[in-house]
């Protein structure tokens, strides 16, 4: 892969179309950029990302996030060889959506070359409202049992790339899984 004049670590972004992976890197960016931006403002506008789309942060060291878009999902698996670190992203808005992403979460956890890479799971869009509430998402996902029987170190975050809530938190997991 074309990766190799790129100074930082590989953190691959995945998950479903639409749930907010584009988002959320500009918001990372904006937030850990030298300004320390503290205010967010509006969101930016996100189109939706065809292919693959790289974004380098600085957090004490550089790094690179890779996201690849959901339409991408039969072929994640050509990037696992390449990636420190995966952040699975999932829409806490959009029940339909349980069951698709709950197959592609299980399928990357168990893939050979992520077996001892951090995983951080993150349900985001809390800001809107959903019949459900997260804690029946998380069950009908079966979390606990998929942290219970994954052989990675699995991490979950709640997030509104929206109004900022959770951003914070992101950070400080990748600080605490900083690869070389
Ligand atoms: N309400 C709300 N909307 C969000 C949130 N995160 C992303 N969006 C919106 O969801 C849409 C898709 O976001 P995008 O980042 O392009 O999703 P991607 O396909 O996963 O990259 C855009 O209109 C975003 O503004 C969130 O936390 N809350
Ligand atoms: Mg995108």
């Amino acid at each position: 892969m074309a990766t190799a004049a790129r100074e930082g670590a590989m953190y691959l972004l995945l998950g479903g179309s639409g749930a907010g992976k584009t988002l959320l890197v500009k918001r990372l960016q904006k937030l850990s950029s030298k300004d320390g931006a503290k205010e967010l403002g509006e969101p930016p506008a996100t189109l939706p990302t065809v292919g693959t789309n790289l974004t380098d942060l600085s957090l004490g060291k550089k790094i690179t996030v890779r996201e690849l878009g959901g339409c991408m999902g039969p072929i994640w698996s050509s990037y696992y060889s390449d990636c420190c670190s995966v952040l699975y992203m999932i829409d806490a808005a959009r029940p339909t959506q349980i069951s698709s992403s709950c197959v592609q979460l299980l399928s990357l956890l168990s893939a050979e070359k992520l077996a001892s890479v951090p995983v951080l799971i993150i349900f985001n869009k809390i800001d809107l409202p959903c019949y459900m509430s997260l804690v029946e998402m998380k069950s009908l996902f079966r979390i606990q049992d998929i942290i219970t029987f994954a052989k990675q170190p699995i991490a979950v975050l709640e997030t509104s790339a929206r109004d900022g809530t959770g951003l914070s938190n992101v950070l400080q997991w990748f600080n605490s899984t900083l690869c070389n």
